[in-house]
């Protein structure tokens, strides 16, 4: 195996043996398969696209759309560590691109020149296991190809999950998905040269803006805008079910199903921000958020008592004493963990076995007892922001920090707390994605009623803090959004970070400090590159 798309790879290289975040060599070899069955997907309807030869009536096409953004999703990390569930998904894959590839051919595509992503067919099971291994990263030899390409293809696993998101609720946007398309097969251009990847890499982050705009429409149309809110960190008397992950439909689908039966529900990780939306406050029994980001959860839930879903990223590989009350869903998989299965069109998902599984366990041992604030996305700061305003034209703010992103087990992520907490008190901190919890907890007060840290939501609304920082710009009538007093000291972790990277660099965002280490995928040159050209920096001491 070889994988170095997170943070946590190994020696900052890449791992080799398995992988630090519990990901076997077989599952990473064959993520790596799937990649490439979803490339050669991606040649025929980027052919399709440019030849015309798409006959939108064929459910083939809608099909393809859906599968690409689920098998990129799947492979991001911390996602599904299933043998059986990325075989599966491969061999639906095959299916599929053998139908595009019939279909297409029948419409006139003419394929000699196509790739071997496209035209590969295995004849059995023995020919899959084989070829896995020899379609990874590393086989392409160039390396700053091969760290361009790597960097498009991250940057489109983010995307597809932030589509993915926005695709359940109903929201979608062909010209993202053509760009994916597009983008994919273009991994697979063996005569495209440094400097058609690296705009494609830009273009990967308009399309990030894009997506996350999306994202963000279908969010507020079906939740209302977030605004201030406090949320409990305690445990109550009842019985729980805790919700993790990124979806907000699930959580949605699991209050509906609970009103009434004297479970509590409470969020965990990166759901926290689901207490922030209208449309979730109108439920009682969602009581408070039960501890702090994904890497902890091994020692959170087993103290949780109840049943767990978790619904997206980030899964760690379950502990003996909880995995009998883990439950997964969509794209996310683990061996021997219950999975419930998708919702049929217009109906919800049947969370029956975890309710009936709650009612007989005791309610969680409380592990904190405060509050969380947060809410902080758009609308909700621009709701305040005469008062913004006010406040850094009389000095009372000095500086936003832009602190998003993720968090992790390293050690060495100290930094991010104790940076947070060193910050000078004429400071904001902005913020997105778990990467809050190491410092959402610190008492660090307002500035005249504004609160120090700004919590956004989720890294899905990221989005919210390029609308802040382009509202700001407009209102002190700035050409440049670098010459606004804000600084960026992001914290990544895994693809969608890399995707909410590039969106940054596509808005003309210089100077960010990205840490705690640079990405392993970055080869010398095209690290060069990034310096030179956005003046990208890693971190040294608080
Ligand atoms: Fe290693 Fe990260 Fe890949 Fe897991 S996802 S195998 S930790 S690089
Ligand atoms: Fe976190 Fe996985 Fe990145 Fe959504 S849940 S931000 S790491």
């Amino acid at each position: 195996m070889f994988c170095y798309q997170c943070q946590e790879t190994a020696g900052g290289n890449g791992c080799t043996k398995s992988g630090v975040c519990g990901k076997r060599p077989e599952v990473s070899d064959l993520q790596d398969l799937l990649i490439y069955v979803v490339k050669g997907i991606a040649y025929y309807m980027d052919q399709a696209h440019k030849k015309n030869l798409k006959d939108n009536k064929s459910e083939v096409f809608a099909m393809a759309d859906d599968y690409m953004v689920k098998s990129l999703f799947v492979t991001l990390t911390n996602v599904n560590f299933d043998q059986q569930a990325i075989t599966d998904q491969i061999k639906a894959g095959l299916q599929l691109k053998e139908t595009l590839r019939k279909e297409l051919t029948k419409a006139g595509l003419d394929i000699d020149n196509a790739p071997d992503a496209a035209t590969w067919m295995p004849k059995d099971d023995g020919e899959l296991t084989s070829k896995a291994p020899l379609v990874g990263i590393l086989s392409t030899e160039n390396e700053d190809i091969r760290s361009l390409r790597s960097m498009i293809i991250y940057g489109l696993k983010g995307m597809a999950a932030y589509y993915y998101h926005a695709k359940v609720l109903g929201f979608t946007d062909e010209e993202i998905t053509q760009f994916m398309y597009k983008a994919l097969a273009a991994t697979l251009d063996d005569s495209l040269t440094v400097e058609n990847l690296v705009a494609l890499v830009m273009e990967t982050g308009k399309y990030g803006v894009a997506t996350l705009a999306l994202l963000d429409k279908a969010n507020t149309t079906c939740y209302g805008s977030p605004e201030l809110s406090t949320v409990k960190t305690g445990a109550g008397k009842n019985p729980g079910i805790l919700v993790s992950g990124h979806d907000l439909k699930d959580l949605e689908e699991l209050l509906i199903q609970t009103e009434g039966l004297g479970i509590d529900i409470y969020t965990h990780g990166e759901m926290l921000p689901a207490h922030y939306y209208p449309a979730f406050k109108k439920y009682p029994h969602l009581v408070g958020n039960y501890g702090n980001a994904w890497w902890k959860q091994t020692e959170e839930f087993e103290k949780f008592n109840g049943p767990i879903l978790i619904t997206t990223n980030c899964l760690v590989p379950p502990k003996d004493s909880y995995k009998d009350r883990l439950f997964t869903t969509n794209i996310v998989g683990f061996e021997g963990i219950k999975h419930i299965a998708d919702r049929k069109s217009n109906g919800q998902k049947d969370f029956s076995p975890i309710i009936e599984m709650a009612k007989k366990c005791p309610p969680p041992t409380e592990l904190e007892n405060g509050t969380i604030v947060g809410g902080f996305a758009h609308t909700q700061v621009l709701a305040l922001a005469d008062k913004v305003v006010e406040a850094v034209k009389s000095g009372a703010i000095k500086k936003f920090v832009v602190m998003a992103g993720c968090d992790g087990r390293m050690k060495s992520r100290a930094y991010y707390t104790d940076f947070a907490a060193g910050l000078p008190k004429d400071t904001v901190i902005l913020t997105a994605g778990c990467a809050k919890y190491r410092y959402n907890k610190l008492d660090l007060g307002d500035i005249g009623g504004i609160p120090r840290v700004l919590d956004a939501g989720q890294c899905n609304d990221s989005y919210s803090l390029a609308l802040i920082a382009l509202k700001l710009k407009e209102v002190f009538g700035l050409e440049d959004i670098n010459d606004l007093p804000i600084v960026y000291n992001i914290a990544w972790y895994e693809q969608k970070a890399v995707l909410v990277l590039l969106s940054l660099l596509h808005l003309g965002v210089k100077n960010i400090h990205l840490g705690p280490t640079l990405p392993g995928f970055l080869s010398p040159n095209v690290a060069k590159l990034l310096v030179e050209t956005f003046g990208i920096g890693g971190i040294t001491t608080a």
